[in-house]
Parts: structure tokens; C-alpha cells; sequence
């Protein structure tokens, strides 16, 4: 019980303080409590969740602590995860997958509406993965009689019942594993929507909750040679609490959507390694390395043998070390016309790792934005993770490649990834032909803003995505909210997510898409003065002069009241053209329309103070539910410069000429 005390005060520390007098220190308790619950880090206790997950602030310190120990000693929970995804050896786990539709959750709650997971002896639930029953037992479900669905992809999109489909779905796969002596074993999950419980071989692993982050588990002790098996349910039902919350505009695509795999290694292995050139001292290479595992005391390497780089230091008893590399004029510093990366390999006698990392230093001075110390033009667009001509979710490299292939055609710098975080593979395609990128968490419009649970949830998504992306030379700028309404409770939150991203990161750029606001009394005045641009390094707000505001003549009126003096990289504008639908520049849905608006927009920006790039919405067509006209949207919105169809619109052509002038100037 003593050390079950300690190691809860240690991950209590590391978390933050506790002041208990204070609701921050009650918060970060309920938060702590939450992230065990909820977690990445953790193998659940179920019972543990719905009694803790939506309490808010007034419980007692000692009801919190007790359960806090209960949690721990339950589940023997660890921080250990496993990065450097694609630096490991993986078995992967993707291919068909049996599933069972469960619009009733009838594989979960009995009929009493109690979770079968929960009882000390479960009497039924499809976790149990019941086979060969003999005839006398009733069982109502059967994996090896359901139909298949593929790992990794959305539901959605395979099947044309569960196209609109929200609720459960249970997946189901057989698999065999060798164990190699003295080494660790973890379930990787790159991420699934929304809501995940994990059982392995009729045990709970735990649960995950939010659709874009990866999460693992170990099951070192869990998996047997043969015939493991592992079920998974799936639940991406939108709740008003959630991150997104009930309301967005974009497809709810549920199901296993990335990459499922068992990642093996050494007993102790490099946990995390954060390697970067620094900021603040770029004469130097800052390299932070986390092992886990029993033996913490070794010397850790990290080299970049082209540049014929080494540093090594011993970790300390929490096994982290911190190295510097210096380095000279022969580092090539990564850009987008010339995305140098190099081999960086962290090396301990008994793990090894290696993975190419570009070295950049991008920093705001004044009402610039500068990269390696000169000032550049964010030539963006913004993106869904959406394959539009193959249908659903983006998932794989060559999803990446043709994304963001579209962008560099149009002769882009910069690509602001919407609304949520991207699959992994988006920032390595990105570090590899030259983009920076905008990531993003779904703090989306109407989040529930004074739920502790709710801010748990996305500070989670954001230490998920950081803690994937960081060594990223692409990712530039790490986003915490799109269009957020002003409220003292929302800039709080908002607050403490651009808090964490700073711990987390200090090397890049915090921003978030705010919004324009109007005065009855100025109608020409557009006012951007939302009291959040006071802790961004961008002033991003979107804006729709000509769609949603105002008539299209209007947009080069307007007066722009910007109360803050910082760059400004306009995170959203457009308008929706049917691609092929041709008409006068002043019908709504056709190409001339919408080339207009790009053509005004741009004129207008051009005067616009301290203007430093711009994201325009959207580069593709993308699904929501809430575009209903017929004959034009059918479900899309359309306000993609590539139509669903892959062919581009005309305003495609507007913005690049723009682009293609920017990129000519010195
Ligand atoms: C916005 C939102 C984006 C929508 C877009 C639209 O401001 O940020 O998610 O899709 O407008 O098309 O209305």
C-alpha cells in the first residue's frame, strides 16, 4: 500500500501540482483520476469508470485518494507506452476482422442495463468470444458466423448498411503469437473512433476514449502461442460531452480505422525520444530520451551519423537523459524546398531505435512568422482526412501521398490538417516532400467547457498527437480549437490546453481558428479581438466574407479592426461550387462563383496588416451530414477545390497563381 502511496503521489507530480485548497488542484486530481480511467497508460478497472468519469469538482480528497489507490492496485497501471511506432518491429494485425452490429449493446450490458465486463463472474458478453458451444448452452452471438470487415478503414464505407451507422460494432480476431524471451509486448491501436474497449482473451485491457490518437497495452503476460483472442468494441456514438461534441461538420467514420499491431521489445526499451534542433541555442541538437523498463541505469547514445554526430549520457533513476549535439555548417536545416532529414539513431545496450528527423527552428519575432530564422509566407490549405474519390477515411501512406500531392500542386508551403489529428503517416509523407504543417485537436464549436472530464479527454488528444508528431519537422504549429464562442469558461480551458502544448513542446507554434466578430454600428468592421489571441503566436481566425457573411461585391469593402499585432494566417475561407456546375459569377454552388470569391478574398487579404499566410477551406470535397441540397451537395460539402470526383475546380487555378507569385517573391 506504501508504494501503491508513492507511485500515485510520483504520477500525481509528474502531472502537476496539488494544491488541494484550490479547484486547479482538485481539477488536476479529477484530471489525473480521469486519465487513469480513461488513459493511454493504463489497463482499466471498469467499475472504476462511470462512478469517476463524470463527477465534477466537489469530492473529497480522501474519497479521491482511495480511489486513486484502488485504480492503481487494480490494475497495476504504469506510464509505459510504446513511440516510435514505425521504428519497431510490428506484427500487424490488420486484414479481416469478424464483427458483430450491436445498435442495442446487447454484447455489453445484461438485461438489467449492467455492463457484463463489470460482474466478478460475467454471465454473458461478447468479450467472452464463446466458441465451440456445445448445443445444450444458449449463446446468441458467434464470431466465426459474422461477416468480415478490413483493419485498417472505417466501417462506413464498407458496407452501405452501416453507412450512416452509429453506435457499436464488435470486432473480433484470431491470432497466434511467438513470445521471444526477455522482451515486452504491446497492443498498438493508431487510433479508432470514438470510444474503445479491449479485451484479450475474455480479460479487459481497458478502454480509450477519442477517435484520432493512437493507444497501446501491454500484454506481455497476456498472450498465449495460439488462438488469441482478440475482441474489440467499438462505440462512435457523438455524446454532448465528448471531443467533438454532438455537432460537427464532417462524417462521424466509426470503427478501427488505423493500424492494428503487436509491437515487441527489449525488456527495457527507449520509451520516448524527443530530438530536435534548439530553439533557443540552434547551434545545437537538444535530444531528450526516455527508457522504461528494470534496467534504468545505462548510458544512452544518440548519433546522426551523417553529420558524424554523438552524444552519450547515463539516465537518471527516472530513466531520463538530456544531450546536446553541436553542430556546424554542414547541418542542412529542413524546409519545404529542401526537406533535408537525417538518420537519427538512439541506442542503449539494449534497445536501439532509429528514424529520420529533419532539424528546423520556426519561431515568431515580432508580426513574423520565421523559418530557420527567415520570414515565410504559409502558402496552406486545409484538409480532411478523407479520401474523396476512394470514399472514407485516409489511412495509408499512399492516402498521404495523393493528399498532399493535390497541395503541392497548387504550389503550397503549408497544410493545416482539420479538424483532428491525422494518421501518423500524414507527417512523415509531410516531412518528406516538404510541407509544415497545422495540427489539431476536435475542440470543435460547442464543447461542454466547464466539464472536467471533458477537458481531460482533450488534453489527452493533444498529449496524444504531441507526444506521436513531435519529432516532426513538417508540424509547425499544434492547434487546440476551430471557432470556439468567447466565454471566460472557454478561454480558460482553451488556456490550459495551450499550457500543456507548451510543456509538451516548446519548439513549435500554438494557435487555434478563431473567429470574426461585427458591430451593428460599423457594418463594414469585421473585428477579430476574441481575448484567446492574447496566448497564440498566430492570429488565426477564419473568416466568410461573400458566403456566409455579406453579399460576394462586399468582400473588398470591409475594415478590419485586428486587436492584435501578430501574424496573421487566416485559418478558413471559401465558398461550395458543384465541380462541373458553370453559371454566372453570382450563382451560389457554381465554379465561377467560387473562383470569384477566391480571386476577392485574395485582393482583400493582400492589404490586410500583418498578413503571414493563409489556410483556405477546403482542398477537397469532403462528407457531412449536414449538406442536404439536392442535386449540389447530397451529402458533401462542396467547398473543396478538388470535387469528390478528383477533377479540380476552377478557384483551384486562382489560388495557385496566387501561390505560384508568393513563392517567386525573394
Ligand atoms: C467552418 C468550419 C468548418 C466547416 C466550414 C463550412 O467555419 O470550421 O469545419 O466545414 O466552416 O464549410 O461551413
Amino acid at each position: 500500500m506504501q508504494q501503491l502511496a508513492e507511485e500515485a503521489g510520483e504520477f500525481l507530480e509528474v502531472e502537476g501540482q496539488m494544491e488541494w485548497g484550490s479547484a486547479a488542484g482538485r481539477f488536476t486530481l479529477l484530471y489525473n483520476m480521469s486519465r487513469l480511467v480513461v488513459g493511454r497508460r493504463v489497463a482499466l478497472f471498469h467499475g472504476l469508470l462511470s462512478f469517476v468519469q463524470p463527477r465534477p469538482y466537489p469530492m473529497n480528497r480522501s474519497l479521491c485518494l482511495v480511489l486513486l489507490l484502488v485504480a492503481s492496485s487494480a490494475v497495476g497501471w504504469s506510464a509505459t507506452t510504446v513511440n516510435h511506432l514505425l521504428s519497431r518491429t510490428r506484427e500487424s494485425l490488420d486484414g479481416k476482422w469478424n464483427y458483430i452490429v450491436d445498435p442495442y449493446d446487447s454484447g455489453y450490458y445484461d438485461y438489467r442495463y449492467q455492463p457484463y465486463d463489470a460482474a466478478a463472474q460475467p454471465t454473458g458478453g461478447y468479450f467472452q468470444d464463446r466458441r465451440n458451444v456445445p448445443p445444450t448452452d444458449l449463446v446468441e452471438y458467434n464470431f466465426d458466423r459474422s461477416p468480415t470487415l478490413i483493419v485498417p478503414r472505417d466501417w462506413n464505407s464498407q458496407d452501405s448498411r452501416l453507412f450512416y451507422y452509429e453506435g457499436a460494432i464488435w470486432y473480433r480476431r484470431l491470432f497466434d503469437h511467438a513470445a521471444a524471451p526477455h522482451t515486452r509486448t504491446f497492443l498498438h491501436f493508431s487510433a479508432a473512433n470514438y470510444q474503445v474497449d479491449v479485451y484479450l482473451n475474455g480479460h479487459k485491457l481497458g478502454r480509450h476514449t477519442g477517435g484520432f490518437t493512437p493507444f497501446d497495452f501491454e500484454v506481455t503476460d497476456k498472450l498465449a502461442a495460439h488462438d488469441n483472442s482478440l475482441v474489440v468494441r467499438v462505440d462512435n456514438r457523438r455524446l454532448a460531452e465528448g471531443v467533438p461534441t454532438l455537432n460537427t461538420d464532417w462524417w462521424n467514420y466509426g470503427g478501427l480505422t488505423r493500424e492494428v499491431c503487436l509491437v515487441v521489445v527489449p525488456e527495457t526499451f527507449v520509451a520516448d525520444a524527443v530530438v530536435q534542433l534548439d530553439r533557443k541555442n540552434p547551434a545545437q541538437i537538444h535530444a531528450t530520451v526516455q527508457l522504461a523498463g528494470p534496467q534504468l541505469t545505462q548510458p544512452v547514445t544518440v548519433s546522426v551519423p551523417e553529420l558524424h554526430l554523438s552524444a552519450t549520457a547515463t539516465v537518471d533513476a527516472a530513466g531520463r537523459a538530456e544531450l546536446n549535439l553541436p553542430v556546424d555548417a554542414s547541418l542542412q536545416r529542413w524546409s519545404p524546398e529542401h526537406p533535408r532529414t537525417y538518420e537519427v539513431v538512439v541506442s542503449c545496450p539494449t534497445d536501439r531505435i532509429a528514424e529520420r528527423i529533419g532539424f528546423r527552428t520556426i519561431e515568431v519575432v515580432g508580426d513574423n512568422i520565421l523559418l530557420n530564422g527567415k520570414p515565410v509566407f504559409l502558402r496552406g490549405v486545409c484538409l480532411h482526412e478523407e479520401n474523396p474519390v476512394r470514399g472514407g477515411r485516409a489511412y495509408s501512406p499512399e492516402d498521404a501521398r495523393q493528399l498532399l500531392g493535390w497541395a503541392k500542386e497548387l504550389n503550397c508551403n503549408f497544410v493545416r490538417l482539420a479538424h483532428y489529428p491525422h494518421n501518423e503517416y500524414m507527417a512523415r509523407v509531410a516531412d518528406e516532400i516538404g510541407l509544415m504543417l497545422w495540427e489539431e485537436i476536435p475542440v470543435y464549436w460547442t464543447i461542454h467547457w466547464t466539464d472536467p472530464s471533458t477537458l481531460a479527454n482533450a488534453r489527452q488528444q493533444l498529449e496524444e498527437v504531441i507526444t506521436r508528431d513531435r519529432n516532426r519537422a513538417s508540424v509547425i504549429v499544434w492547434s487546440v480549437a476551430n471557432e470556439t464562442p468567447v466565454s471566460e469558461d472557454r478561454t480558460q480551458f482553451l488556456r490550459a490546453l495551450i499550457t500543456r502544448a507548451r510543456e509538451l513542446d516548446g519548439s513549435r507554434l500554438v494557435s487555434a481558428a478563431m473567429e470574426v466578430h461585427r458591430d451593428p454600428a460599423q457594418p463594414d468592421a469585421r473585428i477579430v479581438e476574441d481575448p484567446l489571441g492574447a496566448y497564440t503566436d498566430l492570429l488565426s481566425f477564419n473568416e466568410y466574407l461573400g458566403w456566409y457573411d455579406g453579399n460576394i461585391d462586399r468582400i473588398g469593402q470591409v475594415i478590419w479592426q485586428l486587436k492584435y499585432d501578430k501574424p496573421v494566417v487566416i485559418s478558413e475561407f471559401g465558398a461550395d461550387a458543384l465541380q462541373g456546375l458553370h453559371g454566372s459569377d453570382t450563382a451560389r454552388f457554381t465554379e465561377e462563383y467560387q473562383a470569384r470569391l477566391y480571386r476577392e478574398t485574395i485582393a482583400m487579404l493582400r492589404k490586410l496588416p500583418h498578413f503571414r499566410g493563409a489556410t483556405p477551406w477546403i482542398l477537397c470535397d469532403f462528407r457531412s451530414p449536414k449538406r442536404n441540397l439536392p442535386q449540389v451537395q447530397d451529402g458533401w460539402n462542396r467547398k473543396g477545390l478538388v470535387g469528390e470526383n478528383g477533377v479540380k475546380k476552377s478557384a483551384f487555378y486562382v489560388l495557385k497563381g496566387f501561390y505560384d507569385e508568393m513563392a517567386a517573391q525573394p
